[in-house]
């Protein structure tokens, strides 16, 4: 079956300049990219983004982490990738979460650490299921960002300010 999932490389990630290389890693795959781009991570954004996890003794350090605190790269790149099995095309690509664990030839397990606080910055998130998949592209993507069709969407008359070129 088709699927989407959400990936962001993360701070730690551009902070050592492995975009290229991750990249790299997840075409083979042979999935499709069906968004990307370069964005902040806002306090708001980290927060929704690891809910299910703000019971857990690092989840303040997780924010920092995914905010790009510890890495003066206060971004991360975000894409949508789509096709046949993607979700656990790109986990098994990435590796297991803790980067000791990792298969040493997965990204996290080539480019992950613990760091002396505890988090593991293993370089790279990756949706674990299809809800979980949904629920991330709703929240880094709109719509019109996507180049499929993924869920439903409706046209709503926005009379917010907005930035353009000046
Ligand atoms: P996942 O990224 O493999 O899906 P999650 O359990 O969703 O793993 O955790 C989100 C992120 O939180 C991880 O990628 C990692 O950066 C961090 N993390 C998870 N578990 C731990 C832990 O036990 N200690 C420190 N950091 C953790
Ligand atoms: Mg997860």
């Amino acid at each position: 079956m088709k699927e989407a999932t959400l990936v962001l490389i993360k701070p730690d990630g551009l902070k050592k300049s492995l975009t290229g290389n991750i990249l790299t890693r997840l075409s083979e795959t042979k999935l499709d990219i069906s968004a990307a781009k370069i964005t902040r991570v806002t306090s708001q954004l980290a927060t929704e983004h690891y809910k299910h996890l703000a019971d857990k003794p690092f989840f303040k350090e997780l924010l920092r982490y995914i905010k790009g605190e510890f890495h003066e790269k206060r971004k991360v790149m975000a894409m949508v990738y789509f096709g046949e099995d993607a979700i656990g095309k790109i986990r098994s690509i990435a590796g297991e979460t803790n980067p000791e664990e990792a298969d040493s030839v997965s990204i996290r397990g080539q480019y992950g650490r613990i760091t002396t606080k505890g988090v593991y910055e293993n370089v790279i998130h990756a949706s674990t299921d299809p809800e979980e998949a949904e629920r991330e592209i709703k929240l880094w993507f709109e719509p019109d960002e996507i180049i499929e069709d993924l869920y439903p969407a409706k046209d709503i008359e926005e009379k917010v300010a907005k930035r353009a070129w000046a």
